[in-house]
């Protein structure tokens, strides 16, 4: 399946470009206001974690998450953390069936939003981005340019 492979690869370079380019968030900011509320951002997330079904059948399983993960850190975003999805994916996996349905990625998403939001005003501002803890989603370049 030369075909697949190559166009998995296309996406995944594409996607870490796209990431890599630009504030970090700018693409959650789906209206355009500077700031990226909980929904946008859930979104976006759950969007990105998504990519890794491989096999569309609406969850993550271990392995799709980890091939998902590396590919993620292959294309730049995702970088600094290099401890595999294993610990994420026990700690996602709620009600430990062994897979990740989009429900369990949307509440560790949104817990993960309140974290950011440190003014608790329901919406990133980009200095509350900036600060994300992990520089994930591609800011972990850390201030280049
Ligand atoms: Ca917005
Ligand atoms: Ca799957
Ligand atoms: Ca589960």
């Amino acid at each position: 399946m030369k075909t697949i492979t190559l166009a998995a690869v296309l996406l995944t370079l594409s996607a870490g470009a796209a990431l890599a380019q630009g504030a970090p968030g700018a693409r959650m900011d789906v209206n355009g206001d500077g700031k990226v509320t909980k929904g946008e951002f859930t979104n976006a997330r759950v969007t990105m974690m998504m990519r890794a079904d491989a096999n569309k059948d609406g969850k993550l399983s271990k392995a799709e998450l980890e091939t998902g993960m590396s590919a993620m850190r292959k294309g730049g975003a995702a970088a600094g953390k290099g401890k595999g999805g294993g610990m994420m994916f026990g700690m996602m996996d709620g009600n430990k069936d062994g897979f990740l349905t989009r429900a369990e990625i949307e509440k560790m998403i949104e817990r993960r939003f309140q974290r950011i939001d440190v003014n608790g005003d329901g919406a990133l501002s980009s200095s509350e981005m900036a600060a994300m803890p992990g520089g994930q989603m591609g800011g972990g370049g850390g201030g280049g340019r």
